[in-house]
């Protein structure tokens, strides 16, 4: 009775923020309903260009590695041998792929991508699981490698994958945000394997889990792709956790 009771109250919450636009992704339980009332409230609240607040070097803390610290250890029998043999290259023949709404589908060295201007930025990065570190990333701008790809008017939301085969994505706000960078240097040195070499994202407005590691191809989409099945919805993670 009560759980009906909740999943009738969930319903209408869902149905009175069904107006927006493309909400994230809720599964029709409570829970879920949150995350629709958190990402409309801090879309509505927050101007789309606010900064998370950046560091200076003497605020540098430890950084654990968490989740996946080498793909190529793992299972996935396409990306892990691919990933192995970058690996034993240093990354030279690594190439990001860009895809989707874009004008100019390809891929991008990694001397191609250091090439584009870079932005440098000390930030806190806050886990889920209750830790927080300031770490200082270097990478090119994810709004950059969209427009040199020929980013369409019809893409809102940008979907990365990764070497150890997850599946993620943002809106085109968090994408062209200045802040979200694809980064290759942790704290003045070349990114560790451990924290996502040769590439990783970096999403500073939401929790450490959207700043995806091994980034391999992005995928620029006109339709909500929570990544199924590889997806933190899947696994029970809101699509949209803005701090
Ligand atoms: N591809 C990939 N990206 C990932 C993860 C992962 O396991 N695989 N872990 C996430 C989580 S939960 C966090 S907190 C950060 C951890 O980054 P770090 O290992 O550099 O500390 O990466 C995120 N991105
Ligand atoms: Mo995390």
């Amino acid at each position: 009775m009560i759980v009906a009771g909740l999943t009738g109250v969930g319903g209408l919450l869902l149905s009175s923020c069904s107006s927006a636009e493309q909400l994230p992704p809720t599964y029709g339980n409570l829970l879920r309903a949150g995350d629709n009332l958190t990402y409309s409230a801090q879309r509505a609240l927050l101007p789309d260009g606010t900064l998370a607040r950046e560091y200076t070097t003497a605020d540098i803390s430890s950084f654990p590695a968490t989740g996946t610290v080498d793909p190529g250890d793992l299972k996935h029998p396409k990306t892990s041998e691919e990933f192995r043999q970058l690996r034993a290259g240093n990354f030279g023949s690594y190439r990001l792929t860009v895809e989707g709404a874009v004008a100019r589908p390809g891929s991008f060295s990694l001397a191609e991508l250091k090439s584009f201007p870079a932005r440098t930025q000390i930030t806190k990065h806050v886990c889920e699981e209750g830790w927080s570190a300031i770490g200082q990333w270097t990478g090119v701008p994810l709004s950059r490698v969209l427009y040199a790809a020929g980013l369409l008017p019809s893409a809102r939301f940008v979907s990365f994958h990764s070497y150890d085969d997850w599946s993620d994505s943002i809106d085109m706000l968090d994408a062209l945000h200045p802040q979200t960078i694809l980064a290759y240097s942790m704290n003045g040195r070349e990114l560790p394997l451990q924290h996502g070499a040769p590439l990783r994202l970096r999403v500073e407005r939401q929790l450490g889990y959207k700043s995806m590691k091994y980034v391999r191809r992005i995928v620029a989409t006109e339709f909500l792709d929570d990544g199924g099945d590889r997806g933190n919805p899947k696994n029970g993670w809101a699509w949209y956790v803005g701090i």
